[in-house]
C-alpha cells in the first residue's frame, strides 16, 4: 500500500483519529487486501473441463446437493440420471423457490449473483444463465478475481486422476501465474493397491509389498510430479482415525518416502484431517462425513521432524482448539482454513477469534475451498467481513489501552493473514 493510499483513509498524517475510524479501517482493508487462496480445487483455464464456472455448476456443487435432499422424498437415482442443468434447476427450486436460501452455501450464491450485477430480486434463473453465456472462461476467472479480490490460487493436483495427468504430461498447466499447483496423494496413502496399478501404467517398478525398490519408485514418482508441476507443497486429505506413527503403511509411506521427498525439495506437508468418506455413498462426493481426529498424531510429526513444515487444518469443531495451542509448540506447524463444514460463519468467528487469541496473526485464518470458480466471491467475503470484525475488536482493546496500532500496521498485519503467512512458511516470501 503505498502513502497516498493511506492518507486517503486517514486523513493528514495517516494517524488514526477515533475508535470508530480505527473499526472502519479494519474492517474496510479486510475486505480489499489481496489474498492468496492456499487450497482450492479451482483450475486454470488450460485445464479445459476440469475449470468449473457458472450457474449450473454453482447450482449443483456438492454443499447444496446434500442439503436438497433434506427436502425431497425422490431417489437418489432420479437425481444422478437428470442432465446439469435439470439437477440445478431442481435445487433451485428446492433450496431458493420452496424455502428460504438462508444456509451459508444457499446464501453464497445469492451473494454471487449479486456480486456479479445480476438482479437478485428476479429470481429468474435463465435470465441468470444468459447473463453469463457470452463470457469466456478466461474472461470470467478475470472478473471472479477481480470481484473477490483473489490475486494467486492454489490447485488441487491429482497425478492420478487421468483427465487432469494428461494435461501436465502434455507440458500444460503452468501457463497461468496467478495459478499454483498442490500435489495432492490421497491415493498414495488412502487407496494404495490402486496407487500400484497406476503408477506400474505409468512405468514405475512398484508393487504392494513395501520393498526398498518400491520406496524408491515412489520417491522418484513424488519428485517428479513435483517437478512437473511446481508443486508448492504435498497434500492429503486423511480419515480421522489416521494415527502417527503406528505399524502401517500410512507410517511407512510418510517416513520412508513423502518426508525425505520433502524435504529434499524444500516444501511443506499439508495434512487436512478428519473425513470419513461417503457415509452415504447414494449422494457421491455430497456423502462425506466429518469425524474427529488425533491431534497427538500431529504432535508426534512435528516432534519428529523439526525441520519439516506441516500445513494443518481439522474437520471436527472439537478438535480445533487443540491444534491451535499445538502450534504453539511448533513453529514447523501453520493451522490453516476453516475446512468444508467449518466454513460457516459462525464456525469462522469462533475460530478466528480463538486462534488469534492463542496465536497472533501468526495463522492462515481461511482458505476457500472453491470447487466452482464464482465461490470465490461468497467464500471470501463472507469470511474478511469476519476477520475484519475481529481483528478490529482486538485492536479496539489495545486502543482502550492506550497502544494506537497504526493503518500501516493492520495493512501489514491482514497482508500476514491473508498472503505472507502462507508464502513465508514455504520460504518464498513476496
Ligand atoms: O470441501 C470439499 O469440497 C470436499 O469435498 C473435499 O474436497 C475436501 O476439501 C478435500 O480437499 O478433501
Ligand atoms: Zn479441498
Amino acid at each position: 500500500m503505498t502513502s497516498a493510499q493511506v492518507n486517503t483513509r486517514t486523513g493528514a498524517g495517516g494517524a488514526i483519529q477515533t475508535k470508530a475510524e480505527l473499526r472502519r479501517i479494519t474492517e474496510e482493508l479486510a475486505m480489499s487486501t489481496k489474498v492468496t487462496d492456499m487450497h482450492t480445487h479451482l483450475y486454470a483455464a488450460e485445464f479445459g473441463e476440469l475449470m468449473l464456472w457458472g450457474i449450473d455448476e454453482l447450482l449443483t456443487y456438492h454443499y447444496l446437493i446434500s442439503e436438497s435432499f433434506r427436502w425431497s422424498e425422490g431417489t437418489y437415482e432420479e437425481f444422478w440420471a437428470m442432465s446439469k442443468r435439470e439437477q440445478a434447476d431442481w435445487i433451485w427450486n428446492k433450496l431458493f423457490i420452496e424455502h428460504s436460501p438462508v444456509s451459508e452455501a444457499a446464501s453464497g450464491f445469492i451473494t454471487i449473483l449479486e456480486r456479479l450485477g445480476l438482479d437478485v430480486s428476479s429470481r429468474n434463473l435463465d435470465d441468470y444463465r444468459q447473463a453469463l453465456a457470452s463470457r469466456t472462461t478466461e474472461q470470467q476467472i478475470d472478473a471472479v478475481m477481480q470481484v473477490s479480490g483473489v490475486e494467486h490460487i492454489l490447485m488441487t493436483n491429482d497425478p492420478f486422476d487421468k483427465v487432469e495427468r494428461e494435461v501436465w504430461l502434455s507440458g500444460g498447466g503452468k501457463g497461468d501465474a496467478r495459478f499454483s499447483a498442490a500435489l495432492r496423494v490421497d491415493s498414495l496413502l488412502n487407496d494404495w493397491p490402486f496407487a500400484v496399478r497406476e503408477m506400474k501404467s505409468l512405468g514405475y517398478e512398484v508393487e504392494e509389498a513395501w520393498t526398498e525398490g518400491t520406496v524408491t519408485e515412489v520417491k522418484r514418482f513424488l519428485g517428479e510430479w513435483i517437478g512437473r508441476m511446481d508443486a508448492l507443497y504435498l497434500a492429503v486429505s486423511m480419515p480421522g482415525d489416521f494415527v502417527y506413527p503406528a505399524q502401517d503403511h500410512r507410517t511407512r509411506m510418510i517416513d520412508d518416502a513423502m518426508i525425505p521427498v520433502c524435504q529434499a525439495s524444500g516444501i511443506p506437508f499439508a495434512l487436512m484431517i478428519g473425513v470419513r468418506r461417503r457415509v452415504n455413498p447414494e449422494l457421491r462426493l455430497a456423502g462425506d462425513m466429518s469425524m474427529r481426529s488425533d491431534v497427538a498424531s500431529v504432535e508426534a510429526l512435528c516432534r519428529r521432524y523439526p525441520e519439516q513444515k506441516f500445513l494443518l487444518t481439522m474437520l471436527a469443531r472439537e478438535n480445533q482448539h487443540e491444534l491451535a495451542v499445538l502450534a504453539r509448540k511448533f513453529r514447523n506447524l501453520m493451522v490453516f482454513g476453516c475446512w468444508w463444514f467449518l466454513h460457516i460463519e459462525s464456525m469462522v468467528e469462533e475460530m478466528t477469534r480463538f486462534r488469534i487469541e492463542l496465536l497472533g496473526t501468526s495463522v492462515i485464518p481461511q482458505h476457500s475451498d472453491c470447487r466452482v470458480f464464482e465461490q470465490l466471491i461468497y467464500k471470501w467475503e463472507h469470511s474478511r467481513r469476519i476477520i475484519g470484525r475481529v481483528l478490529a475488536d482486538k485492536y479496539e482493546r489495545l486502543w482502550d489501552s492506550g497502544w494506537k496500532v497504526t493503518e500501516e500496521e493492520i495493512q501489514r498485519d491482514l497482508d500476514d493473514l491473508l498472503n505472507q503467512n502462507f508464502w513465508r512458511f514455504l520460504g518464498r516470501a513476496r
